[in-house]
């Protein structure tokens, strides 16, 4: 448990003793597309059909625009509250090419967002830049997500499925989201004639990550983002470039292939692959390491 108590006035919770929790480190690196950090150094997150507003004050963190019920219903599961990352940080620690990454990226915390959101926008980031993958997914939330307010300012949740049913590949374009209008389209498709997100998450790590690339646009990697940031499949270790820059930095062979790189990394790092993998993508990227 990463914090000490929590309690609520004027509309905001205050989660006290907050451990491992840095801003920047849990929304720059790379899982969450929908955040927005203000001229004060707070943080507004659209989640869950929600605007919240994030604070670290001392050592309590606010969360503004809420109150007890979603603090406890939705934001300990989302921010992962209830794990010690202390210890997670001592058992990888133990690698000593992974020390460096994670003082980097301290306070860093692997959110648990959701599964339909997360197929949608990973679709979006294959071969793609972080700020055009926000953006992309800005335009599908402003155009078929419901509108909030929040301190004067409009916000859009992300869509539903149902919103995107009716959604045609020219207007999912007209969203900037490139060659990947298609397989929005038929992603979409096929989640409405039979696939069951809740039973895909439901399936064995191994078997979900086989089952996610049955959809168009999904391969491995975006598969693995998926399970990873949305259905706590921590043995999921998404190969992209500046993963793969990492492992062949510290850990193998210039040439080894995106595949081996996945096994070697998931077979080192076991059911923390995934926290492993946030870090060196994090570090890398950051530091823009070159091999
Ligand atoms: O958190 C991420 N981990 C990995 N391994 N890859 C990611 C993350 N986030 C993210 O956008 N990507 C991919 O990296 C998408 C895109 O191909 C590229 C952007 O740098």
């Amino acid at each position: 448990m990463d914090f000490k108590n929590y309690s609520y006035v004027d509309n905001k919770v205050v989660v006290k003793k907050i451990k491992n929790f840095v801003l920047p480190h849990i929304f720059e690196n790379g899982q969450c597309f929908r955040w927005q950090k203000t001229d004060i150094g707070t943080y507004i997150i659209v989640a869950k059909n929600r605007v919240i507003e994030l604070e670290l004050q001392g050592e309590d963190l606010i969360i503004h625009n809420s109150n007890i019920e979603d603090f406890e219903n939705i934001w300990i599961e989302y921010f992962d509250l209830e794990r010690d990352y202390n210890s997670l940080k001592m058992s990888l620690k133990k690698d000593e090419y992974l020390v460096k990454a994670i003082e980097f990226g301290d306070g860093l915390r692997m959110l648990n967002q959701d599964p339909f959101e997360m197929i949608i926008s990973f679709i979006i980031s294959s071969n793609n830049r972080i700020p055009m993958i926000k953006k992309a997914i800005n335009n599908i939330s402003e155009k078929f997500g419901e509108c909030t307010s929040y301190k004067g300012d409009k916000y859009y949740f992300f869509p539903t499925l149902e919103n995107l049913s009716s959604v045609t590949q020219e207007e999912f374009k007209a969203c900037s989201v490139g060659f990947r209008d298609k397989y929005l389209f038929n992603t979409i498709k096929m989640l409405n004639e039979c696939n069951d997100i809740e039973q895909i998450m439901s399936l064995s790590d191994d078997e979900c990550h086989k089952e996610l690339q049955k959809f168009p646009g999904i391969g491995s990697k975006v598969s693995d983002c998926i399970m990873l940031f949305s259905m706590k499949k921590y043995s999921a270790f998404p190969v992209d470039v500046w993963v793969k820059r990492a492992m062949m930095k510290f850990y193998v062979a210039p040439d080894t292939s995106l595949k081996k790189i996945r096994d070697f990394g998931r077979n080192l790092f076991k059911d923390l692959s995934g926290f492993a993998q946030q870090y060196l993508f994090y570090y890398v990227r950051e530091n823009n390491i070159k091999i």
